[in-house]
């Protein structure tokens, strides 16, 4: 097992991988920008590394300072948390050429799934259901497009290879529109990714976000632990997730968990992965696989009784993966919610002071957060401020700690999404379970403009 591991990432992720390699007797190292020097997963760690100033360009996305760091701390691993330089498959290419691991897949793998043309190609290979579409990259020949369009059915969905997580899509509702937004959405992708190179996939009008989490070892070991229900979102900003995914028949969800952990067998993943599926209908769609530790990674964490960074770490160190698929068991449900320094209803940015912070407690209660009284919110970085995630026997269970939660916490000094956090953990529709990805921008119309 390694001694020391870098940790290239901030904020509630930073602290949460220190957590595990303390758990594991790791020595963990930190590196920080100066906007973060009075976190306190910096104060934490073994040895803290400030790498640069507050802008994410010039600190943690800087990889030449992030890999001298781990050369001058002796540091054996390298883990990139979610964001920044988590999915670039050139980081950890240099990371081992180095001679550090990178503690997530190989560099092969993460540019297979950059390429959401690519990921597809291996997902159809390897049995995995995906949305009906083109087979790989439209041509250039507008007659091809028409007759590819025509076969799939109106509406379609334009998406650049280079895209995802909502970036670079166009939906298309008849022939008169699709040739110019080809052109439109190729030129976007073009000077956006790099990569002019579009598909095209059949559109489903009113998916559920649900994805499947994946752990792989070195030797060909895969299990799946389970699915979240990802659907609570705004522009692409998740802000509710929960395990299991509430409604899906438990065979629908294990058909298609075999199917994720047979892809990894096939294609030699190696680490954690999200396989991410629209479920519409009663059946599963792969769209794209995600190569990271996800933010709501904590819910399957608390179904499976599996501590998932951990896990990372062990299969980076090339130990084999000490669970088998028949020993994953899932009790209860969780929820997260996203705890935001934001205007709860226009979704404004509130960074600065927080004056008084007071976490919740008591049975089932979790939080993942790296704030404190008197802690300053940098302007400079993603919103969220940690993570409240609550576990029960049940969805009903779960929701009554998730209420209670909410309303023990308190945050002063800056705005945060708790307010909105409290209406939704009451909203009928939400108790109900199984809204689609459209849902919050709706409640939103109708609750609060
Ligand atoms: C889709 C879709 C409908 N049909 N693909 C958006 C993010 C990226 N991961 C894929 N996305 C979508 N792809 C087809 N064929 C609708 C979306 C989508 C969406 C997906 C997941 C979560 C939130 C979303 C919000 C808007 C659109």
């Amino acid at each position: 097992m390694f001694k020391k591991i870098l940790i290239a990432n901030r904020g509630e992720i930073a602290l949460r991988i220190q957590r595990a390699c303390r758990e594991m007797g790791i020595q963990a190292v930190v590196v920080y920008s100066e906007a973060d020097r009075e976190a306190k997963y910096v104060k934490l760690a073994d040895e803290a590394v400030c790498i640069g100033p507050p802008p994410s360009a010039q600190s943690y996305l800087n990889m030449p300072a992030i890999i001298a760091t781990a050369e001058v701390t002796d540091a054996e691993a390298i883990h990139p948390g979610y964001g920044f330089l988590s999915e670039n498959a050139d980081f950890a290419e240099r990371v081992e050429k180095s001679g550090f691991s990178f503690i997530g897949p190989t560099p092969e793998s993460i540019r297979m799934m950059g390429d959401k043309v690519s990921a597809k190609q291996a997902m159809i290979k390897s049995g995995v259901p995906c949305v009906p579409g083109s087979e790989g990259a439209l041509p250039e020949d507008p007659k091809e497009i028409i007759r590819i369009a025509r076969t799939i059915g109106y509406p379609v969905i334009i998406k650049a290879a280079g895209g995802g997580g909502g970036r670079g899509m166009r939906v298309v509702h008849t022939e008169a529109a699709l040739i110019n937004a080809v052109q439109m959405t190729r030129a976007e992708a073009g000077a956006a990714f790099g990569n002019p190179q579009v598909y095209m996939e059949k559109f489903l009008e009113r998916p559920r976000h649900v994805e499947i989490q994946v752990l792989a070892d070195t030797f060909r070991n895969a299990v799946w632990l389970g699915e979240r229900d990802c659907s609570m979102q705004r522009r692409h900003q998740k802000i509710i997730e929960e395990a299991p995914a509430p409604g899906i028949p438990r065979r629908v969800i294990e058909k298609i968990g075999d199917r994720c952990a047979a892809a990894c067998k096939k294609i030699g993943y190696r680490g954690a992965g999200t396989f991410e599926f629209l479920y519409q209908d009663g059946e599963f769609f792969f769209i794209e696989m995600n190569t990271r530790v996800q933010v709501e990674h904590p819910v399957t964490e608390l179904v499976t009784g599996i501590d998932i960074v951990q896990m990372q770490i062990k299969v980076a160190a090339g130990e084999k993966l000490p669970m088998t698929q028949r020993s994953i068991q899932m009790r209860g449900h969780a929820i997260e919610c996203r705890i935001n320094a934001e205007d709860p209803y226009k979704f404004v940015p509130s960074p600065g002071r927080i004056t008084l912070w007071h976490p919740p407690g008591g049975p089932g209660v979790r939080v993942d957060s790296h704030v404190y009284t008197n802690y300053f919110v940098p302007p400079n970085y993603d919103s969220m401020i940690g993570k409240i995630i609550c576990h029960g026997d049940t969805r009903e269970q779960a929701l009554a700690r998730m209420r209670t939660a909410l309303s023990e916490t308190v945050v002063e000094g800056i705005q945060t999404n708790i307010p909105l956090h409290r209406e939704l953990m009451a909203d009928a529709k939400f108790m109900e379970g199984g809204t689609s990805i459209h849902y919050l921008e709706g409640w939103l119309a109708q609750h609060h403009r």
